[in-house]
């Protein structure tokens, strides 16, 4: 046991185990506020700012808000922000304290201080990653009205649960303090992120003045749609899950405690749309790349980092791998992911320079990366958000251009065949999905192949009003029959592997 915990007091006798902020963390003002602050944003975003406030632009200090659980707070309160970011390779670790996250919020505990940071002048940019769920999509893509918690910020505005509700509030108030509105900058895994939340927020906020009576002018939505700038932007790191032996090790290592240290991968990349009237730290000096359209890097990630990621995630599940390192092991697994990104290959824009062969070469190194232990089941969560960019689109896209594929619609097969093997041969919980109790209900009925995948393209929304959508339930029914028969091997011999 450790008698002293990571803080500002105990971070100087650190500095000759491991890097320290190299800057004075007191002069530091917040600039960002940052919506979601887990351990990805901890690994990513918030690394990247740590290296441009020790390179003196002091103004871009953040604020962590968590918009549902306490836990991050509770972790890195008592240690003033402070954790260690633990990046590992195979044989190598290179421990370095991150000091960018100044203060910690919890928005269901004090909604009003959340609001208070939002509209602080000095906040100019807001960051999220809320994950794919947290933006109540409907099945069509726009906002799902119907939701409860969107009725809740319909019904409190002044006290959200969303991030719309937050958003939205906070926008409002500054318009009227005549404050410049805050650039919002989603860092989900979503297709046009930007665009997209900036869809949804609009939608939100024409609700929110109906409810409130307000129109045009008065009303907030038409400067939400009009005045307030969604770059969109494409991130990438891996980050597992933190475990109790990652907390004891790297306890042994910095000779301190760290509640919560985050585990990460060497590689990193941030690929931003330049669009922040409000100004922004000067990314581009750390490794950001600055560019006037981030669609094409979007999709190239989304569709051969994610895509394959959930294919490696379902598939290792069903094949007895608990993680990405081992399933990529798995000589079948490691042949399908090739063919799969064929297919997904071909989907991408030609014109925008992507060099796809660099990046499954370095895709491949990294998913070998045997140090990460990577949980298959973590990558399993929340497949119905996740599958509509990752997988359907490509297979939408080669059904309408008239290109062969096989293997694309295996990973959605197998997640549905995953999703039906907890509680059989995988744990009852191992991963969840917000279609969870529908989606539970409907596979134990154990319906053909064919009705099964109908029922689940309903229930998800999948390639809804798509003049493909029955080709492609057909061809995912194939793979259902078969890894219901005799699992994976069955589904990989049909497709000869
Ligand atoms: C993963 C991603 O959990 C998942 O669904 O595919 O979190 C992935 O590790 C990141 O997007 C990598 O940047």
């Amino acid at each position: 046991m450790t008698s002293s915990h990571l803080s500002d007091a105990t971070l100087r006798s650190l500095a000759e185990k491991v890097s320290i902020p190299g800057y004075d963390r007191r002069k530091i003002a917040p600039g960002i506020v940052h919506l979601g602050v887990g351990a990805f944003h901890r690994a990513h975003q918030a690394a990247y700012v740590d290296d441009c406030l020790a390179a003196g632009e002091t103004d871009w200090g953040i604020v962590g808000v968590s918009l549902r659980s306490a836990d991050t707070r509770d972790a890195l309160a008592p240690q003033d922000g402070l954790y260690t970011l633990a990046i590992r390779s195979s044989g190598k670790e290179e421990l370095r304290v991150i000091g960018s996250i100044g203060s910690l919020l919890v928005a269901p505990e004090d909604p009003s201080a959340v609001l208070a940071a939002l509209t602080d002048p000095r906040t100019r940019i807001v960051t999220l990653t809320i994950t794919e769920k947290a933006y109540l999509r409907a099945a069509g893509g726009g906002l799902d009205a119907a939701h409860a918690d969107i009725a809740h910020d319909l019904a409190n505005p002044h006290l959200p649960k969303t991030a719309h509700g937050f958003l939205t509030e906070a926008l409002a108030r500054r318009r009227a303090a005549d404050t410049s509105p805050f650039t919002v900058l989603c860092c989900d895994n979503l297709p046009a992120n930007g665009a997209t939340l900036h869809r949804l927020l609009t939608e939100f906020a024409a609700l929110r003045d109906a409810a409130l009576g307000l129109r045009g002018d008065t009303g907030i939505a038409g400067h939400i749609a009009n005045e307030v700038a969604f770059p969109s932007s494409m991130v990438d790191r891996i980050v597992p899950a933190t475990t109790d032996t990652d907390r004891a090790r790297i306890a042994d290592e910095l000779g301190i405690a760290d509640a919560w240290p985050v585990m990460t991968e060497p590689f990193r990349q941030w690929v931003i749309e330049d669009n922040f009237p409000g100004g922004r730290p000067a990314w581009e000096k750390f490794g950001v790349t600055m560019v006037g359209d981030v669609a094409p890097f979007e999709d190239m990630k989304l569709r051969l980092l994610n895509g394959a990621h959930s294919g490696i995630a379902y598939l290792g599940l069903l094949s007895g791998h608990a993680t990405v390192d081992r399933a990529f092991a798995d000589p079948a697994i490691r042949q399908f992911v090739d063919a799969l990104w064929a297919e997904a290959i071909p989907t991408l824009p030609e014109d925008a320079g992507l060099d796809t062969k660099t990046y499954t070469e370095e895709l491949a190194e990294r998913f070998s990366n045997t140090a990460l232990a990577h949980r298959t089941a973590q990558i399993a969560n929340d497949g119905s958000q996740k599958l509509p960019q990752r997988i359907i689109a490509s297979a939408l896209e080669c059904l309408e251009a008239g290109t062969e594929f096989v293997h694309l619609t295996l990973v959605v097969a197998a997640w549905i065949a995953a999703c039906a093997a907890r509680g059989k041969t995988l744990p009852e919980n191992h991963f969840t999905d917000p279609l969870d109790v529908p989606l539970t209900a409907l596979l134990s009925q154990e319906l053909p192949a064919n009705e099964t995948v109908t029922a689940v393209f309903d229930l998800a929304g999948f390639s809804r009003d798509h003049a493909e959508r029955q080709t492609l339930i057909e061809l995912v029914a194939v793979h259902l029959v078969h890894l219901r028969r005799d699992g994976p091997t069955l589904a990989f011999a049909a497709l000869g592997i």
